[in-house]
Order: C-alpha cells, then sequence, then structure tokens
C-alpha cells in the first residue's frame, strides 16, 4: 500500500496517491480517480467558507450581501450547492443524493450521466456551526446499477457495494480521509500550497481503545441492553478498565478521533419519541460510509443487531441506530443488546 514503500520524508499529494492507486486497476478509466479529485476540491472551497463562517455573518449584517457584494448564505446551503455544482457537470455521476434533499438530484438534460452514483451529507454536525467547533462532510459512491439516467433504486444499494467512501473533516486543520476499498488514507490540507498532503498512511483502529463517545444526556432514553452497555465501557463491570468519554456532537470529529486513538461512537434508539424509536443518524448519508471506513480500518459498524454494511435501504433518508469503530467495542455492544435488549 501506498504510504508503507515510499521513502520517508517524501511528500504524496492526493491527486499522486489517487493515480497510483488507480494504477493498480488496468481496467480502470479514471472516471472514478477524477471524482474523487472533485469532491477533494469541494472540500477545498467548503472549508475556505467554514473558515471564515464567522466573519461572513458579521460582513454580512446589515443586508443579505457581503462587502464583496456575494450573497451571504448558510454554510450547509452552500456545501450541498459546491458538492452539486463540483459534479452536476463532469460526466462521471449519473444521479446525486444529498442528506439536505428530500428527493434524489438528477444530473441536468443539459449534461451527460456517468456511470457513478455519489451520496452525500454536505456538512455534518450543523448545530455546531455556531460555535466554531469542527465540522464534517461525508460521501459514498456507488456503481450506477440501472439503466439511463439513474434512480431511486441506484441509491438504495448495500453498503457492500461501496465503490469509494470518506470524509473531509473541517478542524484545526482540514483532512480528507477516504477508502476505496484498499485501507484507509488521511491527508491534510497545507493552506500555504493548497494541497491535501498524505498524512495518515494506511489507518488502522489501534488496540487497546481508548474512548467511547455517545450523547449521554439520552440516557433515560436508553434500552436496558445500551445501558448495560454503556455501565461496561465506563468499567462498573467486574475486570474491567474503563474508557474515557469524549463527545464533541459532530458525527466526523467523533469517529475520527476512535479511528486514529481507538474507541467507540454510537448513537442508539431511544425512546423519546415512541414512533420512531430507530436512532437518529442516516443509514445512507452516515451510517453506511463510516462503516465502510471503519471496517477498511480493522473495525466494524452495526446497528446493534446486524452489520451496517449487509443492511438493504428501503428509503432515502431512513434512519438507524448506529455503533461503529473498534471491532471488540462494537462487537460488545451487539452482546449486550442480544442479551438485554
Ligand atoms: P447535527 O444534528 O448537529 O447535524 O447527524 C447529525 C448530527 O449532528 C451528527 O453529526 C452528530 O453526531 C449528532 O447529530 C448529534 O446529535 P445530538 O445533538 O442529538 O447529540
Amino acid at each position: 500500500m501506498l504510504g508503507e514503500t515510499d521513502q520517508p520524508g517524501q511528500i504524496i499529494t492526493i491527486e499522486r496517491h489517487i493515480l497510483e492507486e488507480q494504477s493498480s486497476f488496468p481496467e480502470a478509466t479514471g472516471t472514478l480517480t477524477n471524482l474523487l479529485y472533485d469532491i477533494a476540491l469541494a472540500g477545498k472551497i467548503i472549508a475556505s467558507r467554514t473558515n471564515r463562517a464567522g466573519l461572513t455573518e458579521i460582513l454580512g449584517r446589515t443586508g443579505d450581501t457581503n462587502i464583496q457584494g456575494e450573497q451571504v448564505q448558510k454554510l450547509d446551503r452552500f456545501a450541498d450547492d459546491t458538492l452539486f455544482r463540483m459534479n452536476d457537470h463532469t460526466g462521471r455521476v449519473a444521479l446525486m443524493g444529498s442528506e439536505e434533499h428530500e428527493d434524489i438530484l438528477p444530473i441536468p438534460a443539459k449534461y451527460p450521466a456517468g456511470k457513478y452514483v455519489l451520496l452525500y451529507d454536505p456538512l455534518d454536525g450543523s448545530s455546531n456551526i455556531d460555535y466554531n467547533i469542527c465540522l464534517g462532510t461525508i460521501f459514498v459512491i456507488y456503481h450506477k446499477i440501472t439503466t439511463g439516467r439513474g434512480s431511486l433504486e441506484d441509491c438504495l444499494q448495500k453498503g457492500r457495494r461501496v465503490v469509494a467512501a470518506g470524509y473531509l473533516l473541517y478542524g484545526t486543520s482540514t483532512m480528507l480521509v477516504y477508502s476505496t476499498g484498499r485501507g484507509v488514507n488521511g491527508f491534510t490540507l497545507d493552506p500555504a500550497v493548497g494541497e491535501f498532503l498524505l498524512s495518515h498512511p494506511a489507518i488502522r483502529i489501534p488496540e487497546p481503545p481508548s474512548y467511547y463517545s455517545v450523547n449521554q444526556g439520552n440516557q433515560k432514553y436508553w434500552s436496558r441492553g445500551v445501558q448495560e452497555y454503556t455501565a461496561w465501557l465506563q468499567g462498573q463491570k467486574p475486570g474491567v478498565r474503563g474508557l474515557s468519554a469524549r463527545y464533541v456532537g459532530s458525527l466526523v470529529a467523533d469517529f475520527h478521533r476512535n479511528l486514529l486513538a481507538g474507541g467507540v461512537f454510537y448513537y442508539p434508539a431511544d425512546t423519546r419519541d415512541r414512533e420512531k424509536t430507530h436512532g437518529k443518524l442516516r443509514l445512507l448519508y452516515e451510517a453506511i460510509p463510516l462503516s465502510f471506513l471503519a471496517e477498511q480500518a480493522g473495525g466494524r459498524g452495526s446497528d446493534g443487531g446486524q452489520n451496517i454494511l449487509d443492511i438493504a435501504p428501503q428509503t432515502l433518508h431512513q434512519r438507524t441506530p448506529l455503533f461503529v469503530g473498534s471491532r471488540a467495542l462494537v462487537e460488545q455492544a451487539e452482546a449486550f443488546i442480544q442479551k438485554y435488549g
């Protein structure tokens, strides 16, 4: 794998890395390579806007325009538009789906439709926007499986069929972490040159794990199994060392920490709304891509009963309980839920 064999000190840009990965697939046409590169570029544009988020507010306060005369747009709308416009005309994508839109997003008729399906959560953790806290973009790519310009069926594919998935993290630095099914690699944006550089090659979730991440404010609504599991994570059971709790409330940030340090993020089903006991997070836009990355790094994603990647999605905005991160910790969640419900 790239990064393991390269000389120390060598600078590997994301472009070079994606191209070198492509060269190990002789049948590759370069379309996926370019699609990933387009997403990286969209990420740079979104990052530059998230970095100026507070300023845009100040500069736009008197009207709805900033000093450049641009419309002041909400960040999540901006991220959504950027991803769509970056990919609508390239001929690489047949259709898209965004967490921000109820329906699938066809490619405008004036542009050619390609062979890939792109689903994305443009700005995850949006309740943190106003507080200068990490945000993220999550994406997942599939092959189009229907004929013509694609349909809902193309979006409702199992996670086992993912071609590539990843996320951008807009934190103290901007990172892009992705996998094409050959391990997980992380890149950090060097703002001086405007390039993503390979900073975290061949990521594996380390053992032993360090953290658990959950919104403990919801504890009273959890099932007995999740309560018992949490007590186990905290070391309240005999012979178990407790883990530290860390919860940002931005899924990408919480997932990223556990990917690098070892740990589990979970957002279980709860009984706050008795009509909706299926968790908060979206299967297509959040759970599948992050579970794919976790598995590629030696971990696992589960809904508490089965592997997220084995679930056949039924609807575009389907929600699911999610336990994702270190394999052993996710398996323990399944064991507690099986035992106590
Ligand atoms: P947000 O509502 O701020 O957009 O999926 C959305 C998400 O954030 C995740 O990023 C985050 O992990 C989770 O919801 C936070 O939910 P709680 O505020 O209920 O903890």
